[in-house]
């Protein structure tokens, strides 16, 4: 038996537990690790769980070639010389601009610079991205423009120390459980709670208060809140003074945003917004904590900015038990972003528009360098759909379930001339392609993850990959020597070397460090710096934290008399995503095996709906049949569909708005229609 020290494949907590193997090469379970700091020898479901994909039968083993409209194994060779081909085909009739490069939060931050090399000196096109425009897009252009950088300020050591926790649009029990357990903790200290979020999520039933106000509503509550905080004098003056800006512009727009007011846009009671203002306000120490129900909104960005007005209001911002916690989902989306698998920078943040950032990387990798910011991946489907984008390299992401309104996905996907996927299964995006590539897992490869609290930590390969399965690194290592571009890694601790050299945040990283046991968060710019624990200490990243107003927008499509239910869309506990890997662990799959909405019983009864039974879902863009599950975890009016099962797909009825900064779709509401079948 060996046991192989290893981060989680799943979400963004970053915890890191023992995967155990047989002489035979196979894993044969878990086993958590004590000594972790974020962890704390403690797993959630998903985390004992994590080896139990890994040798299904369905993973991909060999390299596909669609021959007459039929998936053919073919030769590595023929594979990545085909890929190599047919995209620079693309990119010379047509501009580079015409391929797309779609990253992947699921592989390392080894894998994800290769990626992003790829597209800028492989092929020269800044068209690369990855599903962080699906989630935390929002974050990162809110975060920027007030502080200056767009990632978690604290760290989860930090809840054992905060007066306040505010979670708003997270359901961090199902979704980031240990982080879960942490603010539970912080509550059962004396920590006070407050909730708001329209479901009544089990971290509601601890809360002081727990606010429900209506989806798309929380620029008017926070501003309500920020309106209270001043208008009783709560406020922190010396804060204010001294470490931001532009706070009169702030104040002339809360004006209106009066108890009344912002009462009947929310549906709270005006007694529940001031007293959030005071819970919040007289505490010392609070920490913010939100996810997708703040940013998957067309107006995601304006509520960042809104959250961030609250914190620096109250002068909760570079301290301990204080800040803005974006928790980050996928276990290395913070990673994808800081290697620059984003159409704007590279590795570090480090602008493309900037020449002499440009000139560095161009002399690095011997290429000349596009200064045209490339396509977000949301356009770049709406570029498909129109015929601009015209090839796409998808890395681990499955857009067809992943992307809002499925119809208008698959005819972008099908509308395109070729279409590469590198996965670990045959996904519903993979049976699109017409080349498949099969990837090693988390556990058949070395690698470096950063989690939500910016932790730089290493993943262990365990056993070897099934078939001829090959790491992500390796695949992409042999597409970009086929552009002429230097990449000959023997292994990641070369690639993190040259990470390290070309991103200021990462100078101190090194696989030495990581194997001494240390675990780093950046910013670590030097290989003596201890790494970062809390950001924006004696001042924000962009020197004073800046007010940003924002005005009350609401979602696009709302209920109506065809449609007269809200839709609101997430996740399970014991589900990931598109359900590529959680729906083949077979203990995970017997907790959740099929697709459901929940639903209020008084919106059971008036529509004579009862447990169990089969309801047709319909919106503009089309229909689902799920089965209904009678809870007053929602309002009435409501219905909540967790997007994890391609057979009552949830992104069949969504809203492909975007919020028109950060390009991030509208996923919490849209109007729909229940019907029996
Ligand atoms: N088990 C499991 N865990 C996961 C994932 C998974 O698929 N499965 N995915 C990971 C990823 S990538 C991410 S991004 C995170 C997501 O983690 P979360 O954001 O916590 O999960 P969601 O279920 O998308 O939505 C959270 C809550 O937002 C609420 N909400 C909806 N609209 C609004 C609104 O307008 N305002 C407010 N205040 N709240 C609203 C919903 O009711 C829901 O309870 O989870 C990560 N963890
Ligand atoms: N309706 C609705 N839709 C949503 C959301 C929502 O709340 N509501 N949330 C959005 C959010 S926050 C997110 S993050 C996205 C997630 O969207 P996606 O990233 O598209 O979803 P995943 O299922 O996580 O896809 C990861 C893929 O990577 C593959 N994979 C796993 N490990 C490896 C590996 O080592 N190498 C390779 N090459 N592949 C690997 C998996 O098999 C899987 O196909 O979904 C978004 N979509
Ligand atoms: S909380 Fe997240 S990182 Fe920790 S075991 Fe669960 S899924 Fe894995
Ligand atoms: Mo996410």
């Amino acid at each position: 038996m060996r046991a192989t020290l290893t981060t989680c494949p799943y979400c963004g907590t970053g915890c890191n537990f023992y995967l155990l193997s047989d002489d035979k090469g196979r894993l044969t379970g878990i086993e958590p690790a004590g000594k972790h700091s974020t962890s704390r020898g403690q797993l959630c479901l998903k985390g004992w769980n994590a080896h139990a994909f890994v040798h299904h039968p369905e993973r991909l083993t060999t390299p596909q070639i669609r021959i007459d409209g039929r998936l053919q194994s073919c030769s590595w060779e023929q594979a990545l010389a085909e890929t190599h081909m047919q995209l620079k085909r693309i990119a010379e009739n047509h501009g580079p601009d015409s391929l797309m490069f779609l990253s992947s939060a699921k592989v390392s931050n080894e894998e994800n610079f290769l990626m992003m090399k790829l597209a800028r000196a492989g092929f020269g096109t800044n068209n690369i991205d990855h599903c962080a425009r699906l989630c935390h897009s929002s974050t990162v252009t809110g975060l920027v423009e007030t502080l200056g950088s767009g990632a978690m300020t604290n760290s989860l050591s930090c809840f054992n120390q905060t007066d306040l926790v505010f979670v708003i649009g997270s359901n961090t029990t199902e979704q980031h459980p240990l982080i879960g357990s942490r603010i539970l903790q912080a509550q059962q200290r004396g920590a006070g709670l407050i909730v708001a979020d329209s479901r009544k999520i089990q971290l509601a039933e601890h809360a002081n208060l727990h606010l429900r106000h209506h989806n798309g509503t929380d620029v008017a509550l926070i501003n309500g809140m920020m309106r209270q905080i001043l208008l009783d004098g709560l406020e922190d003056r010396n804060f204010i003074d001294k470490r931001t800006e532009n706070f009169a512009a702030l104040r002339d727009s809360l004006e209106a945003f009066t108890p009344q007011y912002v009462a009947g846009i929310t549906g709270l009671k005006e007694h529940e917004i001031t007293a959030a203002a005071r819970l919040y306000a007289q505490a010392e120490k609070v920490m913010i904590v939100f996810a997708m129900g703040i940013t998957q909104h067309t107006h995601g960005v304006d509520n960042v900015r809104a959250l961030s007005n609250l914190a620096l209001m109250t002068g909760n911002l570079g301290r301990p038990g204080t800040g803005i916690n974006p928790l980050r989902g996928q276990n290395n989306v913070q990673g994808a972003c800081d290697m620059g698998a984003l159409p704007d920078v590279y590795s570090g943040y480090q602008r493309v528009a900037d020449a002499r950032t440009r000139l560095k990387f161009s002399a690095a990798w011997k290429k000349s360098l596009p200064e045209k910011p490339g396509l977000m991946a949301t356009h770049a489907i709406e570029a498909a759909a129109a015929g601009q984008i015209r090839g796409m390299l998808i890395m681990g992401e499955n857009p067809m379930l992943s992307e809002p309104n499925q119809k208008h996905v698959r005819m972008a996907l099908k509308n395109l001339e070729f279409l590469a996927v590198i996965d670990i299964f045959p996904t519903e995006t993979a049976q699109l392609a017409d080349l498949v590539l099969p990837a090693a897992c988390y556990a058949e490869r070395d690698g470096t993850y950063t989690s939500t609290e910016r932790r730089i930590q290493r993943g262990r390969k365990a056993v070897a990959p099934p078939g001829a399965a090959r790491a992500d690194w390796q695949i992409l290592g042999d597409l970009l020597r086929r552009c002429g571009v230097p990449a000959d890694y023997s292994s990641p601790a070369e690639i993190m070397e040259e990470i390290a050299r070309l991103t200021p945040s990462y100078g101190g990283a090194t696989y030495a460090r990581l194997e001494q046991g240390e675990s780093l968060q950046w910013p670590c710019p030097e290989p003596e710096h201890p790494g970062t624990a809390i950001l924006h200490r004696d001042q924000c990243t962009r020197g004073k934290g800046r007010f940003s107003p924002t005005r009350y927008r609401p979602p696009q499509e709302l209920p109506d008399e065809h449609y007269p239910f809200l839709l609101n869309t997430g996740r399970t506990a014991v589900h990931w995503h598109t359900g590529s890997m959680t729906r083949r662990s077979h203990l995970l799959e017997r907790e959740e095996p099929q697709a459901y909405t929940e639903i209020h019983p008084q919106d059971a009864q008036k529509l004579n709906i009862s447990e169990r039974q089969m309801l047709r879902i319909s919106s503009r863009r089309g229909t689902i049949e799920v089965s209904a599950r009678l809870t007053e975890r929602v309002p009435p009016g409501q219905i909540f569909i967790p997007f994890h099962y391609a057979e009552g797909a949830a992104n069949v009825l969504t809203n492909n708005a975007l919020d028109p900064e950060s390009g991030i779709p509208e996923f919490k509401v849209c109007a729909v229609r229940v019907e029996l079948c």
